[in-house]
């Protein structure tokens, strides 16, 4: 795919608020043109000539001779740039009225505004990058983890990429053999034994399995877990929240029913992106307001991914922690013995589910760690990282694998029930056709649109 474009675009590149810098991009072949328009050295001179790569220093000047800002401008030639066109970027002041009269200013002289995620559409479409290589740069954009940032990273160089067309390309040596055989008979080329096919097949089956393994640990890392805190009342919840935050955002009182509400807030353990909630303890109640709390905490429990179970060490186990038992009996579950500072008066042997039990004291701030260590274990257990880093996070990826998966059962299907191969070489088209959407090779343009305009305006 290399398409040339008339026009030229530009944007700003910047989040739109305060900063030091802020730098407005164009893309295209009439950006050096407009740059030459409205850009003066220091000393006033217009300059008809930019050295790809240096940085210039001086001043946007509008149609008037009225300077508009102080500027670094930088050009990167085509095809050496992001896009693979000509690209200028003016590094101003990061306010938001410099920065909209450069824009403006660079419409004005003829470029026409970007639309979000541009750049990089360009960027794909004059084969720069491959479509899961654009996502993982938009994925690094949005991550709000380490780990998030990471797998981004893996996808942006490439990683993914390599790895659905090495697959990709098997699949399409053994459908174009099959299709040499079929298109002509007369070459007399011969029919590999059918053992040949299937075992290129169960292959390339063993690999998209692979990566589809990497899929439940690239869920966790695109979304995070959801944690909740359940107990009855009193026994410290909320003050495990606080320890957990390492903050003072939920009320603690002695007084049993204090949390009211679900309140949720985000953590990272580990790189792990972790949604936290703190909910009402549950406990019978004629209190209206309670009640509809203790409804929501019950709610929380039945999409959470792993419950921390509260329970008060200092007093005997009762009813109320037995029925909240059975109510997350069929949870991933982490018991947090709390209030261990006191006399330990609860009998263990009474916690009848199958989960870690840990002793914590939040007035002492003792066992936190243990939590977090624990959270991190029971959620990375089993999650398949692929050998070198691959991991499939973007769940656009992961249906167009699940469809190659079930061409290819399809194909080893008719290869063994004696299928004539023009038939199963349909399946096989399907198969790579499916993976293609994963690198851009098969994408509609609808698609494409649809992709880039999730992005970010500036990029
Ligand atoms: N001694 C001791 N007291 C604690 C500990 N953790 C919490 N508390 C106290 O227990 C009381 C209740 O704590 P909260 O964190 O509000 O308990 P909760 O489970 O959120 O209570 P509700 O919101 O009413 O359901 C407060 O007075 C806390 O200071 C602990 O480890 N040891
Ligand atoms: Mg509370």
């Amino acid at each position: 795919m290399n398409i040339a474009f008339e026009d030229t675009i530009a944007a700003i590149s910047t989040p739109i608020g305060v900063g030091g810098i802020g730098i407005v991009r164009m893309s295209g072949n009439k950006s050096q043109d407009i740059l030459k328009r409205m850009f003066k050295t220091k000393s006033g001179k217009q300059l008809d000539y930019f050295e790809n790569r240096r940085f210039y220093y001086g001043h946007i000047v509008d149609g008037n001779g009225q300077i508009i800002d102080e500027v670094l401008v930088v050009v990167m030639k085509a095809p050496h740039s992001y896009t693979k066109e000509d690209i200028v970027e003016i590094h101003c002041h990061g306010g938001i009225v410099p920065l909209r009269q450069i824009l403006k200013l660079a419409i004005e002289y003829g470029a026409r505004m970007a639309e979000p995620g541009e750049f990089t559409k360009r960027a794909f479409l004059n084969g720069r990058i491959d479509l899961a290589q654009a996502e993982g740069i938009m994925e690094l954009i949005y991550s709000k983890t380490e780990s998030q940032a990471r797998a981004s990273i893996w996808q942006m160089e490439g990683a993914l990429s390599e790895k659905i067309r090495s697959i990709r390309g098997k699949l399409l040596d053994t459908m174009a053999h099959i299709e040499v055989i079929i298109d002509y008979p007369e070459e007399g080329i011969e029919e590999e034994p059918v053992e040949n096919y299937l075992y290129r097949l169960n292959d390339a089956l063993k690999e998209i399995d692979r990566l589809l393994s990497t899929a439940e640990h690239g869920k966790i890392i695109r979304q995070g877990i959801k944690v909740v805190i359940v107990g009855k009342p009193n026994v410290g919840k909320s003050s495990l929240l606080n320890a957990l935050l390492r903050e003072n955002r939920a009320i603690v009182t002695d007084i049993p029913g204090t949390t009211r509400d679900v309140i949720e807030e985000s953590l990272s353990i580990n790189g792990l992106l972790v949604r936290i909630l703190d909910t009402a303890g549950i406990r019978e109640t004629t209190d209206v307001i309670e009640e509809l709390g203790v409804e929501r905490s019950r709610k929380s429990i039945e999409d959470a991914d792993l419950v921390l179970w509260v329970l008060d060490a200092s007093r005997p186990f009762d009813d109320e922690d037995r029925r909240i038992m059975a109510e997350i009996a069929d949870k991933k579950v982490i018991a947090v013995l709390n209030k261990t500072d006191k006399p330990i008066v609860l009998n263990l042997k009474d916690i009848e589910l199958n989960a870690p039990i840990i002793h914590t004291s939040m007035v002492l701030n003792r066992g936190i760690e243990d939590i977090e260590r624990s959270i991190y274990d029971i959620v990375m257990e089993g999650k398949v990282w692929a050998d070198d880093g691959v991991l499939v996070t973007n769940l656009r990826h992961q249906e167009a694998l699940i469809r190659a998966k079930e061409h290819v059962i399809e194909a080893l299907h008719a290869l063994e029930n004696g299928i004539p191969l023009d038939l199963v070489s349909i399946d096989i088209r399907s198969a790579c056709d499916a993976l293609g959407t994963i690198t851009g090779e098969t994408v509609t343009e609808d698609l494409i649109d649809k992709i880039f305009s999730e992005f970010c305006i500036g990029k």
